[in-house]
């Protein structure tokens, strides 16, 4: 089983304390910091841009995982900041060229992620395995924080775990984002979920951020211990 790891999404973190909030995720050693990035094309909604993973970068050590939620991501990849220890994540539903996608991050000496929406089969994945680091399962439908799992998410994550498991990719690593809260990131990390985007339902919700990182951190390990 790969070690469990977060990823709180940074749009959910109120911006007028985002360095004391990353100083916080320094402290906890949090392992990615994730970034959503939307055009108003690919989802019904714009966010966090190129200048704000700039600035991130200087600012913290932190690695970058970008989840890029816009139309042809491989024509727009050399306008963010990313390289070696980075995550990048582009969707199977953007672009009639994913594998140049996932080639063009890997060049960059980045982590290709593949996401794939709550209706996308996980089997998709398949044909592109050779090229990938991970999975980003979404268990929303992207474009909005604070939204509910999608029924069935849960399965979606044994069955891809399963199928990467059967097909040699043991060190693949699983990525859930949307609704990850207290209940079920335990049954995401029990499904076989090993990355997990933290949002307004757990780390940056109500309450101290490193608290609630060490609330999540325990409930993870409990989960992967058994
Ligand atoms: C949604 C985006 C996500 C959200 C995250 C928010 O399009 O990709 O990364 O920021 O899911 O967390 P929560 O706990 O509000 O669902
Ligand atoms: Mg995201």
């Amino acid at each position: 089983m790969i070690d469990a790891a977060i990823s709180p999404s940074l749009m959910c973190a109120d911006i007028f304390r985002l360095r004391e909030i990353v100083d916080g995720f320094e402290a906890e050693g949090i392992e990615y910091l994730h970034i959503d990035v939307m055009d108003g094309v690919f989802v019904p909604n714009f966010c966090l841009g190129t200048d704000y993973c700039r600035r991130l970068k200087a600012g913290t050590a932190i690695p970058l995982d970008l989840h890029l939620m816009v139309a042809q991501p491989e024509k727009k990849l050399d306008a963010f900041p990313v390289g070696p220890g980075d995550i990048v994540s582009v969707h199977f539903e953007s672009t009639r060229r994913v594998r140049d996608a996932l080639r063009a991050v890997r060049d960059r000496g980045a982590k290709p992620f593949l996401a794939i929406n709550p209706d996308t089969p996980v089997e998709t994945v398949s044909d592109c395995l050779a090229e990938l680091d991970g999975v980003l399962l979404m268990t929303v439908f992207p474009g909005f924080a604070g939204q509910k799992m999608v029924p069935g998410s849960l399965e979606r994550i044994t069955a891809l775990r399963a199928m990467l498991d059967g097909a040699g990719c043991e060190a693949l690593r699983i990525e859930v984002d949307g609704n990850v809260n207290y209940e079920k990131a335990p049954l995401m990390r029990a499904a076989g979920a090993d990355l997990f985007v933290v949002g307004t339902s757990s780390v940056l919700g109500p309450g101290d951020v490193r608290e609630n990182v060490k609330k999540m951190r325990a409930l993870l390990r409990r989960e992967g211990q058994k």
